[in-house]
């Protein structure tokens, strides 16, 4: 008795290696990209993982989240492709070679085939023969061609540019790295250094990835709020000031590049951005930037060493620091002047941090009646404040703050008495005839920094030649390859460790021949990431990164799941990248040049409410889960209580709770086998009463409720609750008997497993196998997608009577969840009722719904 009943009782370890190893060996999960397939393409992708080491729960939610909406795709009739890889370039691997001494690269390797081994033990339905690791030379040596591409398209130049620096890594960072003036990876106060450096050309891209966002109804609001954000567009005007009086040149200041302005000095100008032009007859002084080309120019040489200290200590100031609403806003005299392009006034210039060398100009006109950072200023400085608008065009006065809405025109010449929206046209059209101004759009998105001074990254294929200067490497020698790690001296501060390695920096120049030098700068390892879902497509490619035909059959990526971390950097390069390769003719024809369709971003996984982290020792390791209960409770779980978008909290009871149910659906089905034969066609409605009935209809809500969750947004949560409420009602049927099979029973079990499979797929295989339906049909991986009987959705109507003085009556039927008014209207409506209310009073109705009208009436 007991060895019969261990045989039968759910075993995931037993089961799982068991099934993951006959669905590897049968190739189930392999795709052809390439052939003829009458299915539709369906691309679902979940971000792939940095090979940190091991598995975390955040990878577990979200590459079962992946997996799950693959199996159902799948199961509904798609052609389904789930690719896995490796984003494995990045500075982890590389800080394991300073403090460890080991290489790199085998540190990588060896961290990559352990967390294989952990996504394989989950059970996930990838293609594995199209695994991708982003640091080997046949990846990294299509990084380099596309930047090559990019290079011949412009947009990837090099400039000297002022630079996020974190002093603990040791390299530059992009902006979108920069967090609240810390580095994103370690916190580091970011430093402001000037540097020669790589850049691509998002900016080129700036309408393109603003405006295409609402063309993406499959994305979280969130998400895209967050790039609106990031991206900002806003309308505004450019103004030119004629500089009046210029100052020796003073030397100490260098030459300084990247803030603009007209260098010649006949007739230097100070170029600015403004939103407001209907304010131009406000401005009481100008502030530059401290890094501003004009300001040594301007300064006088009694100002000189004022402004030399002040732009001195600018320098290191983190950006945020330096335009944080409250922070008293600091500024110099440069002693110069500029002239008003429309009054021709003189207007004092001034140096001031809180603008911002890299927006706009580098340059504002201020307004300080109209403008708070100006009126502040102004204030600390005792600079005028000049009234331009008011609500009605007369003077209110301005008094403990700027006026900061639109508004009309005041001391504004030809100008006053017109509204704010109408002023900026017709002010910024009086600059334009002296050709003073223009209008103007203005992104906050800045150029995308991507060189790197790091070991383990595509290394950048350019060579610097003394006469031919800067060459790209020739397509036939890539990869560029990263010498071996031995050679390389990883504490070099301050500069690319390549630069130590002799034999990779000194090379001859590819068109004259020449000694020359290699760029020893790597690639930002988000540029390898922005593009590995093409080469998943197409990933053994010799000849090119991916065949433009086959990105046009299968992208955009028709799911893409992963973390809201990566709403801004790695969703904003890959959406750049996509656009920049589509014009280079290299996609294909996709629609909207938009690589992912539909965007799933998960929320974090908490433990008891706190976020999991060593520090507070509540880290829950997957592997210890996979022991002690199996890939499906785990899977199960982590889809149960809240939806996917929502934070996920894991108590350990949950866990447990999971495992029981999985349990309670194994012996259910074992208990009912003698009565299951699940080739048997689905049950006829009409022939069904009593409890095969009930099963019939419990099966269908299932169907048809968990089809809806699922449309909706992958509501896996509730998914989860309405199979844990068909086992519930399939449990509380009275024990199947032996004698006969029960068409419905097969029915509901079938439908069952076919339901749990995309979530449990070993459990649901097992079970398929064990009622003899995997040999007849094979894989329950390959089963159609059950679909909902609308007519077993409908209740059976009920015989509701209707009463006199509580005397039957009549009758009627009606539906069971119709209202106590829908039933009175029904019996009022009835003939019959009509003719015996005739002429009587009706005193009062009373209705018992399910049942029936009462008609309490008084002979007239
Ligand atoms: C005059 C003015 C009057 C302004 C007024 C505002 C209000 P957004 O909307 O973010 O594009 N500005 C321009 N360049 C700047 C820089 N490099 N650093 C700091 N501030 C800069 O902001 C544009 C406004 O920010 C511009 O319009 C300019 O101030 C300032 F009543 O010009 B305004
Ligand atoms: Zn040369």
């Amino acid at each position: 008795m007991s060895s019969i009943l261990q045989q039968d009782a759910y075993a995931p370890t037993l089961i799982e290696p068991r099934w993951q190893a006959e669905w590897a060996a049968a190739g189930l999960y392999a795709v052809d990209t390439a052939a003829n397939d009458d299915r539709l393409p369906f691309y679902c992708l979940s971000m792939f993982p940095y090979p940190s080491g091991r598995l975390h729960m955040g990878h577990v939610r979200n590459y079962t989240l992946g997996d799950v909406v693959a199996r159902i795709k799948r199961m509904q009739g798609f052609n389904v492709l789930q690719p896995m890889g490796w984003d494995s370039f990045g500075l982890p691997a590389e800080n394991a070679a300073i403090q460890k001494g080991v290489a790199p690269e085998a540190w990588t390797f060896e961290n990559i085939d352990y967390m294989r081994g952990q996504l394989q033990r989950l059970g996930f339905a990838y293609d594995w023969q199209r695994e991708v690791m982003t640091c080997r030379e046949d990846y990294y040596k299509w990084t380099q061609w596309l930047f090559l591409q990019l290079y011949k398209q412009g947009l990837a130049y090099k400039k000297e540019a002022p630079v996020n620096w974190c002093p603990v890594d040791q390299t530059v960072l992009a902006n979108e790295q920069v967090i609240e003036g810390r580095c994103w990876r370690d916190g580091a106060l970011v430093e402001r250094k000037r540097l020669s450096q790589w850049f691509f050309k998002t900016t080129a891209y700036a309408d393109v990835l603003l405006d295409n966002l609402d063309t993406l109804p499959g994305w979280p609001e969130r998400v895209k709020t967050m790039q609106k954000r990031w991206i900002e567009r806003s309308y505004g005007s450019r103004v030119k000031f004629i500089v009046r009086r210029l100052a020796q040149p003073a030397a100490e200041f260098g030459a300084r590049d990247g803030a603009q302005g007209n260098q010649g000095a006949e007739n230097d100008f100070i170029e600015v951005y403004t939103t407001r032009p209907d304010t131009l007859f406000g401005v009481t002084y100008l502030a530059l930037a401290p890094e501003h080309a004009l300001v040594d120019k301007l300064t006088t040489p009694e100002q000189r060493d004022a402004v030399l200290a002040y732009c001195e200590a600018a320098k290191n100031k983190p950006e945020m620091e330096r335009v944080a609403e409250g922070k008293a806003k600091t500024g110099v005299f440069t002693g110069g002047y500029a002239t008003h392009p429309l009054t021709g006034e003189a207007i004092p210039v001034w140096v001031a941090d809180y603008v911002l060398a890299e927006y706009g100009t580098g340059a504002v006109m201020a307004v300080p009646a109209h403008d708070s950072r100006d009126f502040e200023f102004a204030n600390t400085y005792g600079l005028a404040v000049r009234e331009v608008i008011s609500s009605d065009g007369k003077s209110a006065g301005i008094n403990s703050e700027a006026y900061t809405a639109y508004g009309v025109l005041l001391n504004s010449g030809a100008f006053n008495g017109l509204d704010s929206e109408s002023a900026k046209t017709e002010i910024t059209k009086s600059l334009d005839d002296r050709g003073l101004g223009a209008r103007k759009t203005q992104y906050r998105l800045r150029d995308w920094l991507v060189s790197r001074q790091r070991f383990w990254g595509a290394p950048i294929p350019i060579i610097y030649c003394p006469s031919c200067g800067t060459v790209p490497v020739p397509e036939a020698q890539l990869p560029v390859k990263l010498p071996a790690a031995v050679d390389v001296d990883f504490k070099a501060k301050g500069k690319s460790p390549l630069a130590s390695v002799e034999h990779f920096v000194n090379t001859p120049c590819p068109s004259c021949g020449g000694p020359a030098t290699r760029e020893t700068d790597t690639m930002d390892t988000f540029v390898c990431s922005s593009w590995y879902f093409l080469r998943f497509v197409d990933p053994h490619n010799t000849e090119r990164p991916f065949d433009p035909a086959l990105i046009a059959k299968w992208l955009p990526v028709d799911q893409y799941v992963g973390g809201i971390e990566h709403a801004i950097l790695h969703l904003m390069y890959a959406r750049f990248f996509m656009m920049a390769l589509a014009d280079a003719g290299l996609t294909g024809s996709i629609s909207n040049q938009e690589p992912f369709k539909n965007l799933l971003t998960q929320g974090m996984v908490l433990k008891d409410g706190a976020k999991m982290s060593k520090s507070k020792g509540n880290v829950v390791d997957p592997d210890e889960i996979l022991k002690t209960y199996g890939a499906d409770t785990a899977r199960f779980f982590i889809l149960s209580d809240s939806p996917p978008q929502a934070d996920f909290d894991w108590k350990d009871s949950g866990v447990e709770g999971c495992f029981r149910f999985l349990q309670k659906v194994w012996r259910l089905v074992v208990d009912w086998q003698p009565v299951l034969d699940l080739t048997l066609p689905e049950p006829d409605l009409a022939t069904l009463s009593g409890e095969q009935k009930a099963v019939y209809r419990a099966t269908h809500q299932a169907i048809s409720g968990i089809s809806a969750d699922i449309e909706n947004a992958f509501q896996f949560n509730t998914v989860v609750s309405k199979l844990r409420e068909l086992v519930n009602a399939l449990s509380a049927m009275p024990k199947a008997s032996d004698a006969e099979v029960c068409a419905s029973r097969s029915f509901a079990v079938a439908t069952l497993i076919k339901l749990l499979a995309p979530i449990c797929p070993h459990m649901a295989e097992a079970l398929w196998e064990k009622l003899g339906m995997f040999a007849r049909t094979g894989s329950i991986h390959t089963q159609a997608w059950p679909s909902a009987n609308p007519a077993a959705l409908v209740p059976d109507a009920l015989t509701i009577v209707v009463q006199f003085n509580g005397k039957l009556r009549a009758e009627f039927t009606a539906s069971p969840d119709a209202s106590k008014a829908d039933l009175e209207a029904s019996a009022l409506a009835l003939p019959k009722v009509q003719s015996l209310l005739a002429g009587q009073s009706l005193v009062k109705t009373i209705v018992v719904p399910g049942k029936l009208v009462n008609f309490v009436i008084k002979p007239a």
